[in-house]
């Protein structure tokens, strides 16, 4: 394979309600690897993506903005990483068109998230939402990331946009676009819902009392962590103890997610503890991590111009990685006028 430059690509759609597995499963880890200096990072906001599903035009600005504010709230440097509105960069909606041409409807209907999103109703879902994962490929390769960091929700896609950047090189007798590296890994990969541990946190939930949102305050987090679902037993003192009980795993992991502990160091502090006891250690570790995060949201908010210029200036540089990327990219497919 060509030698691709370290680069990191994720994104969030602003769909509103962001929530502590989004947190943990994705924004932290960016912020890691933003501040590992390792890779050149771009952290984007997936509107595209949102609009797959209905949106209400002035609630998705609203809730654009509001996830930018949550991205530089939770550590993200607008200068440091590259922050960009999806929409705002084209290139990856017209990377997106050729890699509708090369990726297959076989494998789209195989994706487990269209299946769970579309349902029974598929034949009135958007054209979009059975797009989508070509869409992400092209989020991922128009900057030839080599590394996506995300939630173990999203390894389905990775592998697709692997199939795809294969399949492009393949059918055009080109090393062009990188193998990328899914990065799914820490205590967190998958934050349970804190009414049914078997059960995905999600902001589709109908029940507020399942997640911990990023803009909750104190009490509203330790009530929401007094009142998740456990089982009568102490806690074990080994992680392998904890087979069989999902409830009790999901607040171990988010206790060691949010502490950047291992799951084995948390077990041997919380080993025979009861529920009492730990919850409200768990309800004080989140309220600390999530609280000035919340609270630096909504002043963020307060200067809307502020955020879009930020997006603004990250677009500009977006776009001078995406740019000559797609350049080639039609060239390789012989399309001519651009006067690239
Ligand atoms: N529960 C989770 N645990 C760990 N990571 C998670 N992510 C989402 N939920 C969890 C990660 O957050 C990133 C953003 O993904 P998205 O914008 O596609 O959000 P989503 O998956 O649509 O979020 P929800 O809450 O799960 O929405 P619905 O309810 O619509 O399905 C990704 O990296 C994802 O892995």
């Amino acid at each position: 394979m060509a030698d691709f430059t370290p680069r990191v690509f994720s994104g969030m759609q602003p769909s509103g309600d962001l929530h502590l597995g989004n947190y943990l499963g994705a924004m932290k880890r960016w912020v890691d690897m933003q501040n590992a200096g390792t890779h050149e990072t771009v952290y984007c906001m997936v509107d595209l993506h949102a609009i797959t599903v209905w949106q209400d035009p002035k609630a998705l600005a609203a809730a654009t903005r509001e996830l930018c504010a949550g991205y530089i709230a939770a550590g993200i440097d607008p200068e440091r990483s590259i922050l960009i509105n999806q929409s705002a960069v084209p290139e990856h909606a017209q990377l997106a068109w050729v890699f509708n041409c090369v990726a297959r409807m076989g494998w789209m209907q195989r994706m487990t998230q269209w299946k769970d999103k579309a349902g029974k109703n598929a034949q009135n879902a958007s054209l979009g939402l059975f797009a989508y994962p070509a869409l992400m490929a092209a989020d991922i390769l128009v900057y030839h990331a080599t590394h996506v960091p995300v939630g173990d929700d999203q390894k389905q896609h990775l592998e697709l946009t692997r199939d795809i950047a294969i399949k492009f090189n393949h059918d055009f007798g080109v090393d062009f676009f990188p193998e990328t590296e899914p990065v799914i890994e820490g205590a967190a990969t998958r934050v349970m819902s804190l009414r049914d541990g078997s059960k995905k946190m999600s902001k589709s939930d109908p029940s507020d009392m399942s997640r911990i949102n990023m803009t909750d305050d104190a009490d509203a987090i330790a009530n929401k962590i007094r009142k998740a679902r456990t089982d009568p037993e102490p806690l074990p003192s080994e992680y392998v103890g904890l087979a069989g009980r999902p409830e009790a795993r999901n607040l171990v992991n988010i206790m060691a997610a949010l502490s950047g502990r291992s799951v084995d160091q948390v077990m041997s502090d919380v080993g025979g503890m009861q529920f009492g006891q730990f919850k409200p250690q768990l309800a004080e570790l989140a309220a600390e991590t999530m609280g000035p995060i919340g609270a630096e949201m909504s002043r963020l908010m307060d200067d809307q111009a502020e955020i879009d210029r930020i997006l603004a200036r990250g677009a500009e540089r977006a776009r001078e990685i995406t740019a000559p990327i797609l350049a080639k990219t039609y060239e390789i497919v012989g399309m001519v006028g651009s006067g690239a």
